[in-house]
């Protein structure tokens, strides 16, 4: 019988909340911390501890069968996978902000302006539609310090209480996408027997919360 395989967030955000989910499902499983990948006792399941970045491409590439990121993730790196379920956790919404102090008031504003971010492609594809043409800065973190530091007239980045806008000094501008942690599977693993049963256990988890 064949073993599936599950990725999932190793650490950070979503490792804990897709956890709970897996064994709200009646998976048995060990979270050892220093380990990447943990057998499931009672269903032929192999759960593999990963970065989330990464989760997109191993699922579509077969490596995972199935994986829980945020859509964000899998937007950002344009893998073809199928989209099984919304999971409720991990929502977040990915805004443009800009200085509190500053005078831009329309999107057009943002023509010719630096925006940094870690979603590059997402922002490429929502500036496009909006026909703005502005400078797309591409960094890997601390976003939020970057207008600060006169690198940038904007930013792109993840909110979700908006905390850290604020105590940055920037205010949310424009929504971009709205995202929360889904359930993914290679391409076709929908028809599976063993996906399906997994698929119907979380929602029953799911429903159970409602
Ligand atoms: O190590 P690994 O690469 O796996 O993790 P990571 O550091 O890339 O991601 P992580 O753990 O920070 O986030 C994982 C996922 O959680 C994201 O891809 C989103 O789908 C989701 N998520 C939900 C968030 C947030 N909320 C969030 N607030 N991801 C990041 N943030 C950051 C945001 O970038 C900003 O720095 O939190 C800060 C803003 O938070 P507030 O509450 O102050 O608005
Ligand atoms: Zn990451």
């Amino acid at each position: 019988m064949k073993t599936l395989k599950i990725a999932i967030q190793k650490s950070g955000r979503l490792n804990e909340k897709s956890v709970e989910l897996l064994k709200n499902c009646g998976l048995n499983f060990e979270n050892y911390k220093s380990s990447l990948i943990s057998p499931v006792s009672n269903f032929p399941l192999e759960i593999l501890f990963l970065r989330d970045d990464d989760i997109p491409e191993y699922v579509q590439d077969g490596i995972a069968d199935l994986g829980i990121v945020g859509e964000n993730v899998i937007q950002e790196t344009e893998v073809e996978v199928s989209y099984l379920q919304k999971l409720g956790f991990g929502k977040c919404s990915l805004k443009i902000a800009v200085p509190n102090n500053n005078s831009i008031t329309a999107l057009e504003q943002l023509n010719g302006k630096a925006i940094a971010t870690t979603y590059p492609v997402i922002l490429g594809k929502y500036l496009k539609e909006k026909g703005i043409s502005s400078d797309i800065r591409t960094i890997s973190g601390s976003v939020e310090i970057s207008p600060g530091l006169g690198l940038s007239d904007a930013i792109c980045d993840l909110v979700s209480t908006g905390g850290t806008l604020k105590s940055n000094g920037l205010v949310p501008f424009a929504d971009v996408m709205s995202s929360e942690a889904v359930l993914i599977g290679q391409k076709g693993s929908e028809n599976e027997d063993l996906v399906q049963e997994l698929i119907q256990r979380i929602q029953s988890v799911l429903r159970a919360k409602e």
